[in-house]
């Protein structure tokens, strides 16, 4: 397959002034046809004609209303056109009823819908499917389906038809258009300028119009905080939510037509748990910020993805923060970011950020372009101020609204803005791998000295690495755990360097990388005292939480490599923090759960270990028992204490209090059998409750009843179905978990051509590590089996899915082997897509 590269950019030879589409729908017939004013581009290099067209049947084409006969190949089409602009039209015929990949124009539960992020519009119709070409879009949809939407405002419409005109020039991948019979959950919003907005949100009638009044409330305080924080207002008279079951992500930005993944809009206290609640008002927030941060500008090319992504994920961060809490937003997305990207900046599928090359760009929508790429976002802000941050993001959109922009133009603005020489930073965006900082300190004469150096390991592709910016929060405590150095942001740019600090009367105690200032890893030897000393004082709650962390993980290791029992300075330290009534629950709940098995695997291959996923779930298995052994007294009464009376609400507060309460219930299911479990199941008038107490139920082999009759109440519901699929397997032990997943593969309501399904059973797998890795080879050779059969269907998600395999190389030659062949086998899959075949080489390495 061809591999695309960054430093080939060329401008685009035509751009577009205008484009007119017609769409006649018909579920294996659908006509689109195409009216585009092009206009040769002075920056270009090329006269070369070229349209991106795929899986489409031309019926008809002409330039200026001459017929033509263009050359057409399985990627596009070419012609040779005139040195001016032309009007080139065409017709084209596609089927999204048969379309399973979910990309371009499909068909979900009898709605048509879209998906053209990043390549899907050339599988609508032949255009110069590429970001840096923007253009107004006006389109009449015909079809007698009741809801006819596209992007933009409306424009006209009558029996059978409507029409929609985008002012705003955009590219292709913008696009989208639904046809359905909808029901509508409908609102408003008055801007900051006193412009009044429709607001819809779009469902199936089946879904319970009700379900949409949260993700309405979110979207309206998403509005409303853009403008505040970030002075953007909403650009167009309508504002559509369109809400579909068959998504290959979470949802989509389209101009003014945001489609979604039914499980992210779709809430109820019945139905969803508070983790989905709190999950759609960060997406829902996600997708409306995208309207400046990825609409308004827009990425020249797909290696600049992160331009948006990283920005936008960095914003929705923040909205959540301000929403709920700072502290807990902040752990929950360092504990995504190690487990998920410093996981893949360790594998055979670490990138930079902005990537230099691909094959299939949708392999490169991943946690290291999002989630690292909105840490490159904090570090900036971190180091120019709130300020300078703002002056940069003011000179931003003053400058580069309608623009297709780089990371370049991006870091320009901030040196403009700040004055600040940015070209050390920028490698935070080419060179891959996550740092390691290492800290050693001293202290003499009042003066406590603190050296740390860095270092990034080898990736693929990229052997050497040199010093980047890092900018590391330190604050200082004395022995009583006062705080005597406020929080500083010393600044690393050398591989070593010392700070100093002055006028101190003893040794601090020092609070490193505070608010995990920097996506690194901190190597500090420091001893289970210190360890607990800063669990128990520290005055950042970050560091706080992950002092505790790093105990945890300690005493983890340790039993893992010799049965030892758990200190009692973090089950002293755990118990402490129980009782401390004044701390919020929520964080109380984070302090008390333990690193991922797949954090403590790689903390044994950092560490020049073999992991082995089944010594690593028992260590697991036996800490829990010991800490609700040691908590056992408390336990009940922190349980009580957190009862939320009244009707459910999904707030930060009360979602807190369920965590923590939902916490002691699963300890204490591990000492009694699981009565009170039982008993919170049969009384649990919500989602959050009633979860969590099949979970502990199922952890300890019990449940089989609550399972029955959770399937018997919720079997009509898609989204709760998949919560019962998901439980299984992740709660299932690890012997088990392949037959319990391979069981219901089985089950009636599984189907593979509904990404949320085959997620719910194969997504469970993988985050069930000692199962997935049992050494057995039995989810190996099963979930290899479901991914051959997927990629014949959707590639994408297929692609996706194979993640699973990327930590091959940390286990043992048996592991190893049986991995290796199952990769192997889904390579040598005939007519294997190009999405699976590159994930699949990069994972083999
Ligand atoms: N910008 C979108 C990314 C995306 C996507 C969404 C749904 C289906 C397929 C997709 N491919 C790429 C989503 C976002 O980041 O907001
Ligand atoms: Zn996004």
């Amino acid at each position: 397959p061809q591999k695309i590269y960054l430093k080939d950019y060329t401008p685009p030879a035509y751009l577009v002034d205008s484009v007119e589409l017609t769409f006649k729908l018909a579920p294996t017939t659908t006509r689109v046809l195409s009216r585009i004013a092009f206009r040769p581009n002075p920056d270009a290099q090329s006269r070369d004609f070229f349209l991106h067209g795929e899986q489409l049947k031309l019926i008809s084409a002409s330039i200026d209303g001459v017929s033509i006969t263009p050359e057409v190949t399985a990627t596009g089409l070419t012609h040779t056109v005139p040195n001016a602009p032309f009007v080139f039209e065409a017709e084209v015929e596609i089927s999204p009823a048969t379309n399973t990949a979910l990309e371009g124009l499909y068909m979900s539960n009898g709605m048509y819908c879209t998906q053209c992020e990043a390549e899907g519009f050339r599988k609508i119709t032949y255009y110069p499917d590429r970001p840096d070409v923007m253009s107004v879009f006006t389109v009449r949809i015909e079809s007698d389906l009741p809801v006819l939407l596209s992007n933009g405002n409306p424009a006209a419409k009558g029996d059978g038809w409507a029409e929609w005109h985008d002012p705003w020039p955009k590219p292709a991948y913008l696009f989208a258009l639904v046809g359905g019979d909808l029901v509508n959950h409908p609102d408003r919003f008055t801007t900051m300028s006193g412009k009044d907005v429709e607001l819809n949100i779009w469902v199936r009638p089946g879904d319970d119009e009700q379900k949409c009044a949260f993700g309405m409330e979110a979207l309206k305080k998403s509005m409303k905080w853009d403008e505040d924080v970030y002075g953007r207002e909403y650009d167009l008279d309508i504002f559509n939510i369109v809400a579909v079951d068959d998504f290959n992500m979470g949802a989509m930005e389209n101009k003014g037509l945001n489609i979604f993944n039914s499980s992210a809009v779709l809430a109820s206290p019945e139905t969803s748990t508070d983790a989905n609640f709190e999950r759609i008002e960060a997406i829902i927030a996600h997708e409306y910020f995208h309207n400046w941060t990825g609409n308004r500008i827009t990425c020249r090319d797909w290696f600049q993805l992160c331009l948006k992504e990283g920005l936008t994920v960095f914003r929705d961060q923040q909205f959540t923060g301000d929403m709920r809490s700072h502290a807990v937003k902040r752990i929950d997305d360092v504990v995504v970011l190690r487990a998920h990207q410093f996981r893949e900046d360790n594998g055979p599928l670490a990138h930079p950020v902005r990537p230099e090359s691909f094959v299939e760009i949708n392999n490169f929508y991943t946690v290291t372009v999002y989630e690292k790429g909105a840490e490159i976002i904090g570090m900036l802000k971190r180091l120019v101020g709130d300020e300078g941050y703002k002056n940069a993001l003011d000179l931003y959109f003053d400058r580069h609204d309608g623009d297709a922009a780089t990371i370049e133009d991006w870091l320009q603005v901030f040196e403009d803005a700040t004055g600040r020489d940015l070209s050390q930073f920028a490698k935070w965006y080419s060179q891959a791998g996550t740092p390691r900082v290492s800290v050693t300190d001293s202290y003499a004469d009042g003066t406590y000295s603190l050296t740390l150096s860095q270092q990034t390991p080898a990736t693929p592709d990229q052997d050497k690495k040199t010093p980047m910016v890092i900018p590391v929060a330190v604050g200082l405590l004395n022995d009583n755990g006062d705080e005597i150095v406020p929080t500083r942001i010393l600044e690393l740019t050398e591989a070593t360097q010392t700070f100093t600090f002055d006028g101190l009367a003893s040794k601090p105690v020092p609070s490193i990388l505070r608010g995990f200032s920097a996506p690194v890893i901190l190597e500090h030897d420091q001893t289970n005292a210190e360890r607990a000393f800063l669990l128990a004082h520290d005055t950042d709650p970050f560091n706080r939480w992950d002092a505790g962390r790093t105990l945890a993980q300690d005493v983890l290791l340790q039993m893992v490599r010799e049965d030892a029992t758990p200190d009692t300075a973090y089950l002293d330290g755990l118990l402490a923090l129980l009782r401390d009534d004044n701390l919020d629950p929520a964080f109380r709940a984070l302090a008390l759960s333990l690193p991922s098995q797949d954090d403590t695997a790689q903390a044994l291959v950092d560490a020049g270990e073999t992991p082995d996923p089944t010594a690593i779930y028992r260590a697991h298995e036996a800490l829990t028992l010991h800490i609700a052994q040691h908590l056992q007294d408390t336990l009940p009464r922190i349980y009580a204490d957190m009862t939320v009376t009244g009707p459910y609400a999904p707030d930060a507060v009360s979602a807190g209090k369920r965590s923590l309460g939902n916490r002691m219930l699963s300890l204490m299911s591990k000492l009694d059998g699981g009565k009170q479990a039982s008993q919170q199941y049969a009384t649990a008038d919500n989602m959050t409750q009633q979860l969590a107490a099949l979970a502990s139920l199922l952890k300890i082999g019990k449940g089989a009843d609550e399972l029955a009759a959770f399937e018997q109440r919720w079997h009509h519901d898609r989204l709760v179905m998949d919560k019962w699929f998901g439980l299984q397997v992740s709660c299932a032990a690890p012997e088990d978990a392949a037959k319990v997943a391979a069981k219901l593969t089985e089950h009636s309501a599984f189907t593979m051509k509904n990404p949320n399904r085959f997620r719910a059973v194969f997504g469970a797998l993988k985050g069930n590590t000692a199962g997935f890795h049992d050494p057995s080879g039995a989810s190996y050779d099963l979930l290899a089996d479901w991914l051959i059969k997927l990629d014949a269907l959707n590639p994408q998600t297929t692609a996706r899915m194979s993640t699973s395999f990327d930590t091959w190389k940390r286990y043992d030659a048996d592991r190893q082997t049986k991995m290796k062949a199952a990769l192997q086998r889904i390579d040598k899959t005939p007519n294997l897509s190009r999405d699976t075949t590159e994930m699949v080489t990069r994972i083999l390495g």
